[in-house]
């Protein structure tokens, strides 16, 4: 029998769980080598954390491992219940609040390593955390999709740590209890962008699909729902898609730079945000807090079924 320890948190409603011992030795190499490494050669291991029995589609999974950059704290590579992500925003904030937990991280900042470079997280006294994400951009604007028994939508394609499409003209209720009409409509979104070859840079899908609408919470500039890559929505204003959407902003001249802009979710919880400019490339801050809320040791045992989880 195998064991492996993770500790549980939710950052603003979105879960994450870190694998503290017993995830696979990917070896050495560079963060997205070692990604490459863990969908070709451990993806089961990813399933068993995340997936049903002991997940959910909803669980972000963290596997910390050895930085291959010298000034970063640690390494993380995240997936999710259908593969690995190049960042995550509410995973970042998860993983210092764990760390925190665990007494391995002090307030102030510290460079953590992920698959698509290295971001900065700052551990507030307050226990809030501020991520400095990887460059962000546009590279296509107002992109007009017709989807099949859905209707006309236009967005914008951004990366902000992994692929977005932004739409922000449509006719959807962004409330939580439309959330099954959301997921319908975003999956239909992006299915038709994947047949209409619309992708990010390099042929990459485009694997979040993000609707904007206006805020219900006092003080929100806006309100979300973001659609994952394996159709669970996130309960987070989203960290990546957030910086995505304030890049588009910044681009077309609406949110100068360190101006705040407070992105609510779906489920009410809300991050803030900023942009700063750095070596000519725009770099977002989003700010938002995780709470611990389970240790837990998982046990694989091969003579389970389903050991390696559902699939
Ligand atoms: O916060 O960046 C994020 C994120 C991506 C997928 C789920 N959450």
């Amino acid at each position: 029998m195998q064991r492996i320890r993770v500790i549980d948190s939710h950052t603003e409603g979105e879960p994450t769980r870190v694998i503290i011992e017993g995830g696979p030795d990917l070896g050495g190499g560079s963060l997205a080598e070692r990604r490459t490494r863990l969908q070709q050669q451990f993806d089961r291991y990813r399933s068993a954390v995340v997936n049903e029995p002991r997940g959910s589609d909803v669980f972000v999974g963290a596997l910390l491992v050895p930085p291959d950059d010298p000034s970063c704290a640690a390494g993380v590579i995240f997936f999710n219940n259908v593969g690995t992500l190049g960042m995550c925003g509410h995973g970042t904030i998860g993983v210092v609040a764990t760390l925190a937990y665990l007494g391995r991280l002090k307030t102030g900042q510290h460079r953590i390593e992920t698959p698509v470079g290295a971001v900065t997280a700052e551990l507030h006294e307050s226990g809030d955390v501020s991520v400095h994400n990887v460059s962000s951009y546009r590279l296509a604007k107002d992109v007009a999709v017709d989807v099949d028994g859905y209707g006309r939508f236009s967005g914008d394609v951004a990366w902000g740590g992994n692929w977005f499409f932004l739409v922000n003209q449509h006719q959807e209720t962004l409330e939580l209890s439309n959330v099954e009409r959301l997921t319908e409509v975003t999956w239909a979104i992006r299915q038709t962008l994947e047949a209409k070859g619309i992708t990010g840079r390099d042929g990459a899908v485009i694997d979040h699909v993000e609707l904007f609408g206006p805020p219900t919470r006092a003080g929100a500039d806006s309100k979300n729902f973001v659609l994952c890559p394996g159709k669970a929505y996130d309960r987070s204003p989203c960290g990546t898609g957030t910086s995505a959407k304030m890049a588009c902003l910044y681009e077309d001249g609406k949110l100068p730079e360190g101006t705040l802009w407070r992105q609510e979710s779906i489920v009410g919880s809300m991050f803030e945000g900023h942009v700063n400019i750095v070596d000519k490339t725009i770099q977002p801050v989003i700010r938002g807090s995780a709470y611990v809320n389970a240790e837990a040791t998982l046990i694989l045992d091969e003579r389970d079924p389903y050991c390696w989880g559902i699939r």
